[in-house]
């Protein structure tokens, strides 16, 4: 009879995961864990039902008809079908509305990003909007403006699906996406006083949301990035059509392809000021700050599929006459991999229960320092690292990681975005540079101690500390030599991270 390999199977994502029950141990009250696992248990069911649907069909992609029959612009996306399911099983879960909810404190973003890690690969990145609403809210908290407080939050937290409104994040333009200062659209007050945008947003992920957040310049202010606001906008009329916007075209992209990115026209669409009529990316800096962080999450959670497969697999594939996990070469390829997705997934989920903490005002000066710091760090190292181990992976499955129907190939072209949205590698390494700037490396230094002297372990407290010096070094070395330390920067931030 003729062979044929056996498929590799995904295990369970919650049931099977060491490191997310070890993390639940050792950080969640016991209190809260009988809820938070129904959800996990529910998350993981369905991203088991999501990795065999997507095997036994073709993926699907969002579709945009632009006119009517009878030549009206309609500009109507069709969505795939995790992204329909997604409102209801998200609100059901509360896999956004966890991070803010209030009984469980600073808990809660833990909470909330053990969800997104379990749900993202099902998700088809229908995260990347959830990422958005929630840093949406965040920065709406933080600048304090109680009306737009009022309207939008009740949406963006809701646990209801039929009340639930996406955010967007409406920066990137043509002319700039790392240099936001170069923010062609303009805001102006129409007779009724009212803001209205003009212009063009290059890249919007979340062009089916009902609200967004946007940057554009008032008319008659200064250049840079102090002269933009940031606005709040609602995208539909009570009938559910586009308000004085049009969708010109879906990007088509090299992997998050169920994901609707579009380029948009806005053609005086209403607006809000969120607070103020400047200094526009200090006012979102708490949104790109939040969906860093699920960047971090979703890159981790792609990780840990591609490890879950190729170990699966490597259970299953003889070669030489033994499983190939016998073959001391490919388990130890296997091992290099693990230990290095180890290290981001504790390096993501201490960001993300230090986000809980300063939130809830309940960490300290040093704390709140180490997660401004902790933030980039964390985004730039899982995004390059996630496509290095996806690369990996399907090499691990050989010829049939090169195979379409296989799968395997997504989660390559997928983890490419990682680095790219929400800052580069480079604008999170410059942004590295900033947060240390900001401050002395001191407070770092004893906070880390006081995390290593916890763990008890004099290796990794030896490595950190010789990081911690060599990056003080360097700076000190840099002195006034802003091109030297920029050029640095990027070394100096992996060597962070790592
Ligand atoms: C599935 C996974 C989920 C992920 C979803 C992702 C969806 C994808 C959506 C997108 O990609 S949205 C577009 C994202 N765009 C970016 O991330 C922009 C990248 N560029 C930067 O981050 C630049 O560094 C930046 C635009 C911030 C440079 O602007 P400036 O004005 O030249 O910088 P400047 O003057 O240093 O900073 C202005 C203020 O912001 C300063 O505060 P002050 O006004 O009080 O002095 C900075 O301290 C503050 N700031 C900048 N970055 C900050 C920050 N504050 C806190 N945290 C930060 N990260
Ligand atoms: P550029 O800024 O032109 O960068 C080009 C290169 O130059 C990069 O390698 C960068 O690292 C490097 N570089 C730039 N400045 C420096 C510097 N000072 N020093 C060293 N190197 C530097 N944007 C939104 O606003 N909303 C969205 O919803 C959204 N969705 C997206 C979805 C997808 C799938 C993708 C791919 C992008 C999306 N973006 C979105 C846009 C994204 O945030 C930008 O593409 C990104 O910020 C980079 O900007 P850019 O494309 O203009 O590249």
């Amino acid at each position: 009879m003729e062979f044929l390999q056996d498929a590799p199977r995904l295990p369970h994502p919650f049931h099977q995961d060491r490191l997310l029950k070890a993390l639940i141990a050792q950080r969640v009250p016991p209190a809260r864990r009988a809820a938070l696992e129904a959800d996990l248990i529910a998350l993981g069911d369905y991203a088991c039902m999501a990795y065999e649907r997507r095997l036994a069909s073709t993926p699907g992609e969002p579709v945009l008809t632009q006119w009517g029959p009878w030549g009206e612009r309609i500009d109507r996306i069709e969505l795939t079908q995790a992204w329909r399911e997604g409102p209801e099983l998200t609100t059901r879960h509360a896999v956004l509305a966890a991070g803010h909810d209030a009984e469980a404190g600073a808990h809660g973003r833990l909470e909330q990003f053990m969800r997104v890690y379990l749900y993202h690969l099902a998700s088809e990145f229908y995260t990347c909007p959830l990422a958005m609403t929630d840093g949406a809210a965040t920065a709406l908290k933080a600048a304090g403006n109680k009306d737009i407080i009022a309207r939008a939050l009740p949406h963006f937290l809701s646990r209801e699906s039929d009340r639930f409104w996406l955010s967007g994040q409406w920066m990137t333009e043509t002319a700039g996406g790392s240099d936001v200062a170069r923010t062609g659209t303009v805001a102006r007050r129409d007779e009724q006083g009212q803001w209205r945008l003009y212009g063009r947003k290059w890249f919007t992920s979340a062009v089916v949301g009902e609200a967004a957040l946007a940057l554009a310049r008032p008319e008659g202010a200064g250049e840079g990035t102090g002269g933009l606001a940031l606005f709040y906008v609602e995208t539909k009329d009570a009938q559910g059509r586009w308000r004085d916007l049009s969708i010109d075209r879906l990007k088509n992209k090299l992997g998050t392809r169920e994901l609707p990115t579009a380029e948009i026209h806005l053609d005086g669409l209403p607006a809000e000021p969120v607070a103020g009529l400047d200094h526009g990316v200090r006012r979102v800096a708490p949104m790109l700050n939040v969906t860093r962080t699920w960047n971090a999450v979703c890159a981790t959670a792609s990780m840990a599929r591609c490890l879950a497969l190729a170990s699966d697999y490597a259970r299953r594939r003889q070669a030489f006459g033994r499983p190939l996990i016998e073959q001391p070469l490919h388990a130890r390829t296997l091992a290099d991999m693990q230990a290095e997705f180890e290290g981001a997934f504790a390096l993501t989920f201490h960001v993300a229960e230090l986000l809980g903490q300063v939130e809830h005002h309940t960490a300290s000066p040093a704390q709140t320092q180490l997660l401004r710091l902790l933030t980039p760090l964390a985004k730039l190292w899982t995004g390059k690292l996630s496509v290095a181990i996806a690369s990996e992976t399907l090499e691990c499955f050989g010829g049939a990681g090169y195979i379409e129907d296989t799968g395997l190939p997504q989660l390559l072209r997928d983890a490419q975005v990682y680095a790219i949205w929400e800052g580069t590698t480079n604008v999170l390494s410059l942004d590295t540079l900033r947060a240390l700037s900001a401050s002395s490396l001191d407070p770092l230094n004893e906070e880390i101690e006081r995390l290593l002297t916890h763990h008890d372990d004099r290796t990794a407290a030896e490595a950190v500390r010789s990081a911690l010096d060599r990056a003080r070094a360097f700076i000190d070395d840099c002195g006034n030599d802003a091109a030297r330390l920029q050029a640095g920067a990027r070394g100096l931030a992996i060597t962070l991270a790592r």
